[in-house]
């Protein structure tokens, strides 16, 4: 089969940009661009530059920039669907892979492209249905991709012998695209067979990847346009947010797209990462709970962000690693919901958590940034239009996460990024420099 356009456009730009890579390393590799301190050390290495990626930047005041635009700026780039406010999915992943806006006949390839991929293997449906029913989705998500490592086709020809490192980005964009056009249905499988009585909507072969995710769940318009939203807001937040940097560290050992998605996935799923969505919604509903449902005032609401943090938990949806601002995807779901949410009442009460959380926050001292994430704000959204099994949230953020990571790892291999292998030292070592004064280079 002939390769598609979006298969040599990336190729024609992996190879452009590969000589930059090469000239960096063996003329520039010993320049300095950081240093590391023992806070960084002990704290989760905050900050230091040692990841590599263009497929996205995230300042900390204006927030992230997808191939160089804004989320506004992206939005507005991409070819829409057809009366739809909302851009295709698919030119979207044309524009993360190529950094070029798609033409619609290009964007309309890739969906013709992820469609003829779409199957999933009926073991894939053994799997997930062997599992206990209560696992959580994400357990469920990440096996049910692990379980497809068989298929993988660079898994076969590196086994085969003979690939040569600068083709290695084929086989494992080829593993991203049949991954990736499968994953809404298998999320799609997993919401069904939980929470709606394991009945389940096959999908249409009219419809786009977002589209066809909305109908598989069992949603109506105008759902479709929020999951497309939804999968482009969530797919990428640069190298070193825990799903992108596992999913890039397994595969820098060469293990192939299922084991490092799968990989990413499960990092997704912890609580100070992408399960904050549902510790979000949760929250809300608690705090809706102890009042009989009545909507707080602002003094209740404190109360409770206070109590929250007085019995040592966190504030879910408040907090960045590297922002230092509100996040402009949390932005980006705002302004959609004055739009199409304005009176619901768990809308209003967000806004109301974003007038009170931020003051709580900076009286407590303890956090850099007060500001709302992206998951202050996606459960609402998805309440509001019946998706209310919340324990799924995430899943909806690792569908489109897997857009951003995959690209990523297509990339790293197309650019011969090394194995990822930082350098430990002991606690006895740190005592040291410490009280040295800091560690003498040579
Ligand atoms: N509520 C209460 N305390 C907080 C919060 C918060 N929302 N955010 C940070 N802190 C605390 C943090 O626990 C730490 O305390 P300690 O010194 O006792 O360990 C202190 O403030 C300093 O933390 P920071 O340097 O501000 O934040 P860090 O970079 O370590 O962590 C998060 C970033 C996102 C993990 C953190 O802000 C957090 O736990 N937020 C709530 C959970 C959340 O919303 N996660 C989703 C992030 C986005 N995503 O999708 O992944
Ligand atoms: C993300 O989208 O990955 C989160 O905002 C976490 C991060 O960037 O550290």
């Amino acid at each position: 089969m002939a390769d598609s356009q979006l298969k040599l456009k990336l190729k024609e730009k992996i190879e452009a940009h590969r000589p930059r890579i090469t000239k960096l390393n063996k003329e520039f590799g010993e320049v300095v661009i950081d240093k590391v301190n023992i806070g960084q050390c002990i704290g989760g290495a905050r900050d230091i530059r040692s990841l590599v990626t263009d497929i996205s930047y995230l300042d900390p005041q204006e927030g992230i920039r997808f191939r160089g635009r804004t989320i506004p700026e992206t939005f507005a780039a991409l070819p829409k669907v057809p009366g739809s406010d909302q851009p295709f999915v698919e030119g979207f992943l044309w524009y993360l892979m190529t950094g070029d806006v798609p033409t619609m006949p290009q964007t309309l390839e890739v969906v013709e492209d992820l469609r003829s991929r779409a199957d999933v293997p009926a073991y894939v449906i053994d799997v997930l249905r062997a599992l206990p029913r209560d696992s959580h989705p994400m357990a469920l998500f990440s096996s049910a991709i692990l379980s497809m490592q068989r298929e993988s086709v660079f898994f076969k020809r590196y086994s085969e012998g003979g690939l040569k490192k600068n083709d290695m980005w084929d086989p494992m964009y080829e593993d991203s695209m049949n991954l990736l056009a499968k994953l809404p249905a298998i999320a799609a499988y997993i919401y069904r067979m939980k929470y709606k009585g394991d009945t389940h909507i096959k999908a249409d072969p009219k419809l786009d990847w977002g589209g066809n995710f909305a109908h598989m769940i069992g949603q109506k318009k105008p759902y479709d346009d929020v999951a497309r939203m939804y999968f482009i807001l969530h797919s990428d937040h640069e190298s070193g947010n825990v799903s992108a940097h596992t999913t890039h560290l397994v595969a820098s050992a060469l293990s192939d797209a299922y084991y490092s998605l799968s990989a990413g996935i499960n990092g997704l799923a912890g609580p100070l990462h992408g399960l904050a969505n549902q510790e979000v919604l949760g929250w809300i509903q608690n705090v809706m709970k102890k009042l009989n449902n009545k909507v707080p005032t602002k003094e209740e609401l404190k109360q409770f962000l206070w109590d929250t943090l007085n019995s040592g938990q966190v504030i879910p949806g408040y907090g960045h690693a590297v922002l230092r601002k509100t996040d402009p995807r949390y932005v980006a779901q705002n302004e959609f919901s004055k739009k199409h949410l304005p009176n619901d009442p768990l809308f209003q009460l967000v806004n109301m958590i974003y007038e009170v959380a931020p003051g709580v926050l900076t009286e407590h001292g303890k956090t850099k940034n007060p500001w709302p994430n992206v998951d202050a704000h996606s459960g609402v959204i998805q309440w509001y239009y019946g998706v209310r099994e919340w324990d799924f949230y995430t899943v909806l953020f690792g569908v489109g996460r897997a857009l951003g990571v995959l690209t990523n790892i297509t990339w790293d291999r197309g650019l011969g990024y090394a194995i990822e292998r930082p350098k430990s030292v002991t606690t006895d070592m740190l005592e040291k420099w410490a009280a040295e004064g800091g560690r003498k280079l040579a």
